[in-house]
């Protein structure tokens, strides 16, 4: 299980001296939000940002597009410098070519799927999949609430993928909060995009907040191996 700080919840006025002390605590990516203000009420971040953080961290970045026209715009991201790139199934994108398109830019490919979406909206992409960015708020914003059917829908997409019998991984977006760990761990969630609800708090240091991160998932792991 691996987490990854939401960069749109940083201070953006310090960035890179945000990142160089979550990487020294060992955060183990970076989920970049990528907003329209189309495909969802919200405008954030870009490819420019993406670049010009890219020399300061050997993390991967993975960027969670929020867009409308997804396919416009994957080149860009991906030369920008994402290791991962997500596009939603809800946007105007043909999507299996929209997955080729990604990894034939070198990045892992995946599909974002918003709380209301059902799984089947997968059936057909699983070869060209690498992960599954499951959404558990309404895309937009962050500080919203856990959406709470989303939790059951997790624990449905990882026997879906069980089935597959293939590597995809399973990332888990939204007020992913230090109650919430241990069960979307449990559920079967690989990689927690970790945001104001756990990282990002007013009262803690980011280090001592990535501490207490990691310290929730290795609880929660080695009390799933007892049983
Ligand atoms: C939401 C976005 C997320 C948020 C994340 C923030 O549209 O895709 O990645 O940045 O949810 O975390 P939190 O804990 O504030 O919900
Ligand atoms: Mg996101």
């Amino acid at each position: 299980v691996t987490i990854g700080p939401s960069v749109m919840c940083a201070d953006l006025g310090r960035l890179t001296e945000n990142v160089q002390e979550l990487d020294r605590a060992g955060v183990d990516f970076y989920h970049f939000d990528i907003m329209d203000g189309s495909f969802v009420p919200n405008i954030a971040l870009g490819p420019d940002l993406i670049r010009a953080l890219r020399p300061h961290t050997d993390k991967p970045f993975d960027v969670h597009l929020m867009i409308d026209e997804p396919e416009r715009f994957i080149g860009a991201i991906a030369e920008a410098g994402a290791d991962m790139i997500s596009v939603h199934a809800e946007s105007k994108v043909h999507l299996e070519r929209a997955l080729q398109q990604i990894r034939g830019s070198g990045a892992k490919a995946g599909v974002a799927l918003n709380p209301s979406t059902p799984l089947c909206a997968l059936d057909y992409v699983g070869d060209a999949l690498d992960y599954v960015c499951m959404m558990t708020v309404n895309p937009g914003f962050a500080g919203q609430r856990f959406i709470p059917s989303t939790l059951g829908k997790i624990g449905d997409l990882k026997a879906k993928l069980s089935r597959l019998n293939r590597d995809i991984r399973i990332e888990v977006d939204g007020n992913i909060s230090h109650a919430i760990i241990p069960e979307v761990i449990r559920q079967g969630a690989d990689m927690l995009v970790c945001g104001t609800s756990s990282l990002f708090l007013p009262d803690r240091p980011l280090a001592q907040a990535v501490d207490q991160v990691n310290q929730i998932v290795r609880q929660a792991r080695a009390f799933g191996t007892e049983g």
